[in-house]
């Protein structure tokens, strides 16, 4: 496997980016940093911790939908527990969207006071949306001003053509997001961004990304893989537990399902090519279940 924590991504647009997020956020009360809730730790970028510092945030875990919902609950008690609000949401369906808006309210209630104290009353709360790409910010920011299509324009002072759009009780959202560049600490983080299609599959092989997330699924969720392809548990169970390299008896197992869904060329040998274009699709669509990738230890 190359070393994946040394793939170099936009190396470009990054350092523009991040200069221009530092610009845009000091219009910015509240951050909604939107996560993967399938991986909320390789989601999030290690900058936001400096960007967010003297900032108050909410934490979105989108694609909720696609995550196993008791991982999902362990999570925000995670995040709520370091002291940050944190909501779910699918911003396919637009679940979840309006617990945003209200969280923001609460949030900037708090600050709302302070300034009725100081006499300036009317003084609309700006958010901005932050997140890796893919992780669904251009859904969320349509779900989130779809109801509320009201543009506030432009502000006096600011130069560039951002748009304010009002999203709730004096709330105001920044028509653009930040996009934040994932950090490859590690393989690990490279493969979940993987996974998830964060990267895209001609960076790492189809094949490498799902033979690993095979490994990882059989660790985790066996029943999901066998329930999925219809695999007999007995068969799986004497592959796991045979003699041999635990390598060698994923590839088997990967195999038994090339098998299933016709992933075979001429003379009869496995189209590897083809079943890890299922076995990714499949997980990336929500086919092979719920599933989240990291647990939330703490
Ligand atoms: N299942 C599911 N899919 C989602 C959700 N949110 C977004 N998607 C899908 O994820 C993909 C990426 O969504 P975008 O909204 O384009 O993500 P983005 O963060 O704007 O991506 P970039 O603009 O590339 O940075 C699209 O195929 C969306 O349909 C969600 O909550 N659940
Ligand atoms: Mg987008």
């Amino acid at each position: 496997m190359e070393n994946v924590s040394n793939i170099n991504w936009y190396p470009g647009h990054m350092a523009k980016t991040k200069i221009q997020i530092i610009e845009d956020l000091k219009l910015i009360d509240v951050i909604v940093e939107i996560l993967d809730a399938r991986i909320p730790r390789s989601s999030q970028n290690p900058d936001v911790r400096e960007y967010t510092k003297n900032k108050k945030k909410i934490i979105v875990l989108n694609k909720a939908d696609l995550a196993d919902e008791i991982e999902t609950k362990k999570w925000i008690k995670y995040f709520e527990s370091n002291g940050i609000h944190t909501v779910i949401t699918d911003a396919n369906s637009g679940k979840g969207i309006n617990d945003v808006v209200k969280a923001v309210e609460n949030v900037a209630k708090e600050d709302k006071e302070k300034f009725v104290n100081k006499g300036r009353v009317g003084k609309s709360t700006r958010i901005m949306v932050l997140g890796i790409p893919n992780v669904g910010k251009s859904s969320f920011i349509n779900r989130i001003t779809k109801k509320n299509t009201a543009q506030v324009g432009n502000k006096p002072g600011v130069t560039r053509q951002k748009q304010w759009i009002r999203v709730g009780d004096g709330i105001e959202l920044m028509d653009t997001p930040g996009v934040l560049w994932p950090k490859f600490e590690s393989e690990e983080v490279g493969l979940n961004l993987a996974f998830t299609g964060t990267i895209k599959d001609d960076i790492l092989e189809a094949t490498e990304i799902a033979f690993e997330l095979m490994k990882f699924l059989i660790k985790d969720y066996k029943k999901n893989i066998i329930e999925r392809y219809k695999l007999e548990e007995t068969l799986v169970n004497n592959i796991l537990s045979s003699d041999g390299e635990d390598n060698d008896k994923i590839l088997q197992i990967i195999d038994v399902i090339a098998k299933k869904r016709g992933a075979i060329i001429a003379g009869g040998r496995i189209d590897y090519e083809k079943v890890s274009r299922i076995l990714l699709d499949e997980f990336r669509s929500g086919k092979i279940g719920r599933i989240t990738i990291e647990k939330a230890n703490y």
